[in-house]
């Protein structure tokens, strides 16, 4: 830890005052002054960012060191944003833009703001889990020497007090202790309200045992010094307080000094007598808002007190819309300044008319030095991290051999050969899997590699000698993190893994696998994963109907659709080992590009014939959606479409209808997500100019025009059937729109509509003449 100079408690509260104007400034300003071109509210969140601004300046002009990673709570967006501008790192312009086009953006952005953004946020409790996550990739990182030990920062979660109630933040309690992380500090701006209503008090009380159970220190900050003070010389008034429910001091705040005193005389008679009258409205409204969320003393004291590497959590008592007209309303979350009240606040604050963006405006004589050797001693980062790409040297990856394979071993062989070869890609790899490492094969890989562990972990069964194919020792330099069954956290974990480029400045090659119909308990932190550009493969399997026996639980109907509408998410479905090499080499490389993205593979564990090939041209192909694996003859009327599993149904059904259906053609569908996006980019480029067909249009256009398709996967047949819409191709869609049920697979293609008879139905469909009843 560097030396730390002794906190200059006057200037972090002109700064404190600063921000609070600034944050409240940017919102009132898009709201009440920046024209509106389209007369839609704007909005933004006065009164959360009011409530944290003692907080961050306490953090970031004192507490926070140059390694520190912060995930700013979302509605306090403007705040961080003001920090920077007071650091010189954000322009006006972006403050003037804020929610506008091209401007800073409503909550946290790394991909699109301009400042650095260390982790995004808006959808809660995800930012507050992914730290604890990505404290656990500094230490995997120190322990296999990709960073110095003396490099290590502190991740620091900055959470709204209604956000304790998002179910991810405990799965992660309970990960991250059984990970022993550290470096964590999570601080609640405890303002005792959320979007609707003031928050329950019982629950409160049970926080601390939560954490505390799990290994955090708790660290409670509810009076500021002075209040402290007062309710030491007036202990009666300090029972009361205590006592005082959530929504009623939530009021008070908002009613202010009479209010106050009225509700202390009543409740307290002659025994707050020698109080009250030492106080007058004013002052009794500054006395009982110094809660210690907003005391400057108590905060850097707590946060110097805290310098270990003990995860803590802070309890900031501060009120909603500290200094604003509406603090403590129960109604504040999205409430606006009116422009009276602006001009009142920008008064009170010595700002004058016209010099609202001068960052020190306001403040005079030897404060302002104060202030600005402060902004100059700010440890924290300025300019966005350069990101790490192109540095991991990717080897072409072979395909596992073998006449009958499936995917899903075929992907655990490919790790295993990978793990076993020494390449410097295997050391960048890290697996990781909630509870399915065996189940999804990866266990040879960590029988290479090792579990890691911070602090090492026999492996009881082996020094035992009783017989197992899993021989998983825990080291620090094992590269498998072994989570428990919570998928969210299978997602917050490639997240953080997913990031480290972009954090630390080496990239690791996260793998996370899970089974398919899972990915929907996880789905808010896989986008969150993507929507901040976390680059990682995703294997999920087993999938479908395909999975027989497993049962309806177990099979998954809608991922396709899933990934189709995800961003930053590349869905490849293989049938055959050879493709799925091509796809883990593909993806590797999408992960180490600037330009590239995730990869989610949807495997199975179904083993099927392997093809025979000519040579390697369907692999261009395979790797942008989808080939003809076998090609349709001149003006073909119809062809069969089908994806991953069900290959081995699809070419039985080319086989036998080929003799009757001339030119019948079969493609192979590797991706419907690249061909879709494909189809849309070309669309875009048509208003542009000339335009090159995209993939699946030139696929397509291989066939009659108003050729038949069958289009045929086992995954909801949306997933194919809109391929018909891109040359105007009639389509018999088949795919799995029920839920599933046990069966062998012969049973449930028949009860599915997944089988031959089906693909011949459908053909017979497109291709006799409609008759008409
Ligand atoms: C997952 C998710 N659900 C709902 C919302 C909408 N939302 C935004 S803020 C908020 C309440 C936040 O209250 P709190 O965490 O106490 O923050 P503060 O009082 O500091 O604004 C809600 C429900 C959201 N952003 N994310
Ligand atoms: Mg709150």
């Amino acid at each position: 830890m560097l030396k730390k100079v002794p906190a200059d408690i006057d200037a972090l509260k002109t700064i404190d005052d600063k921000l609070r104007w600034l944050s409240a400034w940017t919102i009132h300003h898009a709201n009440h002054i920046r024209e509106s071109a389209d007369g839609l509210k704007v909005g933004g969140h006065q009164a959360s960012c009011a409530s944290m601004t003692a907080i961050m300046a306490a953090l970031y002009f004192h507490a926070l060191g140059p390694n520190d990673r912060v995930a700013v709570k979302p509605h306090a967006g403007p705040v961080l944003h003001a920090i920077h501008y007071l650091l010189g790192s954000q322009t006006l312009e972006q403050l003037k833009n804020f929610r506008g086009f091209g401007g800073m953006q409503s909550y946290p952005s790394r991909t699109k703001d301009k400042i650095p953004v260390d982790f995004s946020t808006g959808s809660v409790g995800l930012g507050v889990a992914i730290t604890a996550f990505a404290s656990l990739v500094q230490d995997y990182l120190a322990a296999h020497g990709m960073m110095e030990e003396a490099d290590r920062g502190r991740f620091v979660a900055l959470i709204g007090d209604a956000e304790l109630d998002e179910g991810n933040i405990y799965e992660c309690l309970i990960e991250a202790y059984k990970h022993d992380i550290r470096n964590c500090w999570w601080i609640v701006d405890y303002n005792r309200q959320s979007l609707d209503a003031t928050s329950a008090d019982r629950m409160f009380e049970r926080f601390d045992e939560i954490f505390a159970s799990c290994g955090w220190r708790t660290v409670e900050l509810r009076w500021g010094k002075k209040l402290a003070a007062a309710l030491a010389k007036y202990p009666v008034l300090g029972e009361w307080l205590e006592e005082l429910p959530n929504a009623d001091h939530s009021a008070l705040l908002y009613q202010g000094g009479p209010a106050w005193r009225a509700r202390i005389g009543a409740d307290l008679g002659k025994k707050a007598d020698a109080f009250l009258k030492s106080h007058d409205d004013e002052a009794l409204v500054v006395l009982m808002s110094d809660l210690g969320g907003h005391c400057m003393e108590t905060l850097v004291e707590v946060f110097d007190a805290a310098q270990d590497d003990v995860p803590t959590l802070f309890v900031a008592w501060t009120v909603k819309g500290f200094g604003l007209p509406f603090a403590g309303h129960k109604d504040n979350h999205s409430g606006l300044m009116n422009p009276t009240q602006g001009q009142t606040l920008r008064d009170s604050m010595g700002i004058k008319d016209g010099e609202e963006w001068e960052p020190l405006a306001g403040i005079g004589g030897n404060a302002r030095a104060g202030v600005e050797a402060l902004i100059e001693r700010s440890r924290i980062a300025r300019e966005k991290r350069e990101r790490s790409f192109g540095k991991i040297d990717i080897p072409a990856i072979p395909a596992p051999q073998g006449e009958e394979q499936s995917t899903q071993a075929a992907f655990g062989r490919v790790l295993l050969d990978l793990a076993k070869s020494g390449a410097p890609l295997a050391d960048r790899i890290v697996t990781t899997s909630p509870d399915v490492t065996v189940s999804t094969n990866l266990g040879a890989f960590v029988n290479q590699r090792g579990l890691f562990k911070r602090r090492e972990m026999a492996d009881v069964f082996a020094k035992a000698k009783i017989p197992s194919a899993q021989k998983w020792s825990a080291t620090n330099q094992g590269q498998h993190i072994e989570l428990g069954i919570a998928e969210s956290n299978l997602f917050l974990m490639l997240a953080a893994l997913g990031l480290s480029g972009d954090l630390f400045g080496e990239r690791l090659v996260p793998i996370g696998t899970l089974y398919d119909p899972f990915i929907a308990r996880g789905l808010d932190s896989l986008n969150y994963a993507c929507y901040q550009d976390a680059r990682f493969l995703l294997v999920a399997t087993p999938s479908g109907v395909t999975l027989g026996p497993e049962g309806g639980a177990h099979q998954s109907i809608n991922p396709p659709l899933i990934a189709l509408g995800q961003p930053g998410l590349r869905h490849y479905e293989p049938a055959f080992a050879d493709e799925l090499a091509a796809m883990m080499e593909e993806a590797f490389r999408l992960i180490d590009a600037p330009d590239g993205e995730s990869t989610y593979l949807r495997l199975s564990t179904r083993s099927i014939d392997q093809v025979e090939r000519a040579d390697d041209g369907w692999k261009e192909g395979a790797l942008k959606g989808g080939y003809w694996l076998r090609e349709p003859g001149i003006n073909a009327e119809a062809a069969i479409v089908a994806m991953g599993a069900l290959m081995p149904e699809a070419l039985a059904a080319w086989e036998e209808l080929s003799a009757d259906i001339p030119g019948l053609g079969l493609l192979s569908v590797t991706s419907p997500d690249l061909l879709h996006r494909g189809w849309t980019a070309a669309q875009a480029q048509r208003w542009g100019g000339s335009r090159e067909p995209s993939h699946v249009e030139q696929l397509l256009s291989r066939l009659a025009s108003g050729a038949g398709l069958v289009t045929l996967c086992d995954a909801a047949p949306a997933s194919l059937s809109w391929l018909g819409g891109v040359l105007g191709n009639r389509v018999a869609p088949l795919g799995v729109e029920r839920f599933g049920q046990t069966g062998s697979l012969a049973d449930l293609y028949a009860a599915y509509r997944l089988d031959g008879a089906a693909i011949t139905e459908g053909i017979a469909e497109l291709l006799l003449p409609q008759t008409s009843s």
